[in-house]
């Protein structure tokens, strides 16, 4: 994952030690050529940043800590991000819902969404899923992912609790 207060600071730190530079008047060929890829490297990741930025999911339905009989219809709604079916393919901005039930999430989000019990793709490009629990207490999550099933990274993710009666 990028950690953009990272490369904020090494950002800060650069520009500042260009600035001593050129105080120094001393700012020779091979300096300005770092300056340009460096200015490349962090032009891209700002891209990046207001890529991302904005882009939210949210589940809307149940509402956090609800008491729910099963099934349970799970709703999410997207924000800068748009939903479409799976074989549309992998297009920026675009993908499917994942609802993720009693796991963390994957700690890879380079990989694609595993498929198991626990793991529900939603690649027809629904927004609503009714899924199956157990009584007692349950994690619900969603993360949105490409057509590939590969989550957006940073994750564009939400959780709630319920609990089935
Ligand atoms: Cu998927």
């Amino acid at each position: 994952m990028i950690n953009h207060k990272k490369i904020n600071s090494l950002k800060e730190k650069y520009f500042l030690f260009l600035f001593d530079k050129g105080n120094q008047k001393k700012m020779n060929t091979i300096d300005s050529k770092i300056f340009i890829v460096l200015s490349l490297l962090f032009a891209a990741t700002n891209v990046f940043a207001q890529g991302q930025h904005g882009s939210a999911v949210t589940i809307t339905d149940p509402p956090n800590g609800a008491v729910v009989s099963s099934p349970v219809k799970v709703c999410m709604s997207t924000e800068g991000v748009k939903v479409q079916p799976a074989k549309k393919g992998v297009n920026e901005g675009k993908g499917h819902h994942h609802i993720i039930v009693d796991v963390e999430l994957p700690k890879d989000l380079s990989k694609p969404i595993g498929k198991d019990a626990n793991h529900i793709h939603m690649g027809d490009g629904s927004t609503c899923k009714e899924i199956k629990l157990s009584v007692g207490k349950h994690i619900i999550r969603t993360l949105f992912a490409k057509g590939n099933h590969v989550p957006y990274n940073s994750p564009l993710t939400a959780t709630i609790t319920v609990n089935v009666k």
